[in-house]
């Protein structure tokens, strides 16, 4: 005190002195100025946050502590600051030698600023770059405790989660709806530490063996010396891998098949691939495979569609995610276990549970659902959460462990490993959409980004001069980790493969054989597609042997596509039987958020589209009146989309309440169909109505929108295209036609 009070008082001498002075300044040299230019923005009341992204103060948005308040983060303070905290009286000029002088270095304001901007961009995730976000919550349904005594398990516990989606091969900023597969990652915040369920929306993977990872990822990624082509499959490098390598023909046809393009992430499955090892409270062990079941069920896009979005709204799966959230349509989808004996040979009716190349049919092993997933926030901030977000597969909790898959097992390594060079240091799971829930009382320091300030001297174990804390927890009463004691030690160390992994094709076939004729006619029209795009031609040559060893049928067809002649296999099909699980069509589900277009003229039947509207609305469902000009139509009813930023691609059906003339501005080049003797329609909505037409969507008309039906050259007399005098009945029967996604019957393969 003695000291504070001398210094103090030091003090106070020398603020005498100065009190009352101007400041300093060289002779002839003005006073600082006001800025000439004043604040640009008035203040005014800020906007409250979206419903669906509000925290609570001291917590983030996944209810880990967050050393922040919310208004320290958000454009909500009042005055501006340097990162330190001082208030700045203009961020709009540099500091200058004179107005038209050249930059000062001394500005550190605009230093901090240029260099924080500099450093925004982290290296983005070597695969799954391209990603979306979302908050929500697990409930457990009680009925997993025979085979697990994960706590988040139980009946009716509540989980916070984070679940992130993704594309593959593309970078960051790549389009959506490409074909690939799709991560399905999601971070359980338990009382029992973080679970992460790093899942993908196909059951198998390309390699059995996680050192052949490398391999695959670097055929699928853009060729090295031009870096194209993004975000897709059809290149030789990948074709030339998957042809060479025929572990990867399973995960391929999955590919190539209606999965590699979904409509929407809440129409995915998603599957653990791996086969995990549960346990009770008892320790008994059992064998599990993990999947997640849409409650809006399997649903996939077009390819015509799927490309056409690429260019039209490249965030398609994300917008949709973020809208549905919005709105309160919250999707859900199902946890669901197969379950197996844990057998010393870890196989199923012949089936290796450790090879992640197979899967074991829901007709042998049924898919039991044990909780259920929904998601219903957005993010706040896209790169603090969905960005920074680490998963990693050995974030287990207490009654669920991992098996040796010799996939898994590297996983468990690269998880960790990568997010040092992304994340930049070890001290990740202190970001805060990573901080598990449960309390963390690890000795880890120190390291890049540390945000802990840890007390105590005996940051080791055994220790005394903290007390001898913090302790081992005992067992499953203090609910502790245990790892399953498994019997490893009875072989030799050797690079090998077991014999059961030496089959790559029986299962191809089983899928092949499982298909609709219309799901087998887009696995015919991908891989033709696909290989289309190859320049070499012993590239095709190659898969298409490979084709002929799943089935001479599919093997033809391409090989027609093609150009070239089909090959024969040497061997013998492999004798299976299909799983009609496996198919994605002939089941009916919800409607909910499926988007109808309702096309209206200004000249048109208008009376009663706002009551569709609502009708629509009630039904849970979204409605976009299609007007040839925004604002308002003649009666009132409000445009969502105008003909010029409308597609078809948006839509899930369409209804068509008039027939809209050619905007003369339009399209300045002449438009011959115009001219036929049918009633003249606005060339983009006989565009709209051809590609709802050929995409197998269910059309609707009535009034004069039977003519422009007619104009488009779609045909009233085929099952999905319906018509009538009243907009709600026709609106009744589309519905109906909804339930089965499309009306996949009047197509030729139909
Ligand atoms: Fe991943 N994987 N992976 N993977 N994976 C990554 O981790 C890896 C595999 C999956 O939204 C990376 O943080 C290896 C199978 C998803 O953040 C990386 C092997 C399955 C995501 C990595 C596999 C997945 C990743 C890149 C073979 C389905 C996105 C960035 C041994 C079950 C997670 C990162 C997110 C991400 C490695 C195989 C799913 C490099 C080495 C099989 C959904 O660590």
């Amino acid at each position: 005190n003695a000291v504070r009070s001398a210094v103090t008082q030091a003090a106070e001498v020398a603020l005498e002195k100065v009190a009352g002075l101007d400041t300093p300044r060289a002779p002839g040299v003005p006073a600082a100025k006001p800025p000439k230019v004043a604040e640009p923005t008035k203040p005014i009341e800020p906007l409250p946050p979206k419903p669906d992204q509000t925290g609570p103060d001291r917590r983030t948005p996944t209810g880990a502590e967050t050393l922040v308040t919310r208004d320290q983060v958000a454009q909500q303070g009042k005055f501006l600051t340097t990162s330190t905290g001082a208030r700045l009286r203009d961020t709009d000029h540099s500091l200058k030698a004179g107005d038209r002088g050249p930059t000062l270095l001394q500005d550190h304001h605009l230093r901090e600023k240029i260099t924080h901007f500099d450093h925004e961009r982290i290296p983005e995730r070597v695969v799954h770059a391209r990603g979306s976000g979302a908050h929500g919550v697990f409930v457990g349904y009680g009925n997993a405790k025979p085979i697990c005594r994960a706590g988040f398990l139980a009946r009716g516990k509540e989980t916070p989660v984070f679940v992130r989606f993704s594309t593959v091969l593309g970078s960051r900023g790549s389009a959506d709806t490409v074909r690939d597969t799709r991560g399905f990652a999601t971070k359980f915040y338990t009382d029992e530490g973080n679970f992460d369920l790093v899942a993908n929306n196909i059951p198998v993977f390309f390699v059995q063996d996680g050192i052949k990872f490398p391999d695959i990822v670097h055929a699928g990624k853009p060729h090295p010396d031009r870096e194209i082509p993004q975000a897709q499959s059809a290149h030789d490098t990948f074709w030339d891998f998957v042809s060479l390598h025929t572990e990867a023909q399973h995960h391929t046809m999955w590919n190539m098949s209606d999965r590699g393009i979904p409509r929407s992430y809440r129409t995915m499955e998603g599957f653990g691939v791996h086969t995990f090892r549960t346990v009770n409270q008892q320790g008994e062990t059992a064998l599990v495979k993990f999947h997640w079941k849409p409650k809006l069920g399997v649903h996939s896009l077009t390819w015509e569609e799927a490309q056409l979005i690429g260019g039209i709204d490249p965030d398609f799966h994300r917008r949709d995610l973020a809208d549905a959230i919005e709105s309160g349509a919250y999707p859900q989808w199902e946890l669901g276990v197969q379950v197996f004996e844990d057998t010393a040979d870890e196989t199923f009716q012949g089936i290796d549970l450790l090879d992640p190349t197979k899967i074991v049919p829901e007709e042998l092993a049924p898919v039991q659902p044990i909780g259920l997933l929904t998601l219903t926030g957005n993010t706040t901030n896209f790169f603090a959460e969905t960005e920074q977000i680490a998963f990693h597969v050995g974030n287990l909790v207490p009654g669920i462990d991992v098996t040796n898959d010799p996939l898994l097992q590297t996983r468990l390594f690269s998880y960790v490993d990568t997010q040092l060079t992304r994340l930049a240091g070890p001290n990740f799971n202190q970001i805060p959409i990573n901080r598990p829930h449960a309390p963390v009382n690890d000795m880890f320091r120190d390291g890049f980004h540390q945000h802990a300030v840890h007390a105590g001297v005996a940051p080791y174990k055994p220790n005394s001069l903290d007390g001898g804390c913090p302790f081992h927890a005992s067992g499953p009463r203090d609910g502790a980790f245990v790892d399953v004691p498994v019997r490893v030690a009875e072989s030799v160390k050797e690079r090998d493969v077991p014999v059961s992994f030496a089959d790559h094709f029986s299962q191809v076939r089983l899928f092949w054989l499982s298909m609709t004729p219309v799901e087998k006619q887009h696995i015919i029209n991908a891989y033709t597609f696909e290989l289309s795009r190859c320049y070499e031609q012993a590239i095709r040559e190659r898969q298409l042997l490979a084709l002929a060893r799943i089935d001479p049928e599919l093997c033809a067809e391409v090989a027609t596509g093609l150009g070239l002649p089909a090959p024969t296999a040497e061997e013998a099909l492999p004798v299976v039987e299909a799983s009609p699980a496996l198919s994605q069509l002939g089941q009916e589900w919800p409607t909910d958020g499926r988007i109808i277009g309702i096309v209206v003229a200004d000249d048109g039947d208008l009376d009663g589209v706002d009551d569709l509207v609502d009708a629509i609305t009630d039904h849970d469902m979204v409605a976009f009146v299609i007007g040839p000009h925004g604002g308002k139509l003649s009666n009132g009813t409000v445009v969502q989309r105008t003909f010029a930023a409308g597609r078809s691609v948006e839509l899930d059906a369409v209804l068509v309440a008039g027939c809209p003339a050619p905007a003369p501005d339009a399209f300045p080049v002449r438009d011959a169909k115009a001219d036929e003797p049918l009633a003249p329609l606005d060339p983009r909505v006989r565009l709209m109505l051809e590609e709802c037409y050929r995409h197998a969507k269910a059309i609707g008309a009535w009034g004069s929108g039977i003519e422009a039906l007619a104009a488009a050259g779609v045909p009233v007399d085929v099952t999905g295209v319906v018509t009538g005098t009243k907009g709600s009945d026709v609106l009744a029967e589309v519905e109906v036609l909804l339930r089965s996604h499309r009306v996949w019957e009047r197509t030729v393969v139909g």
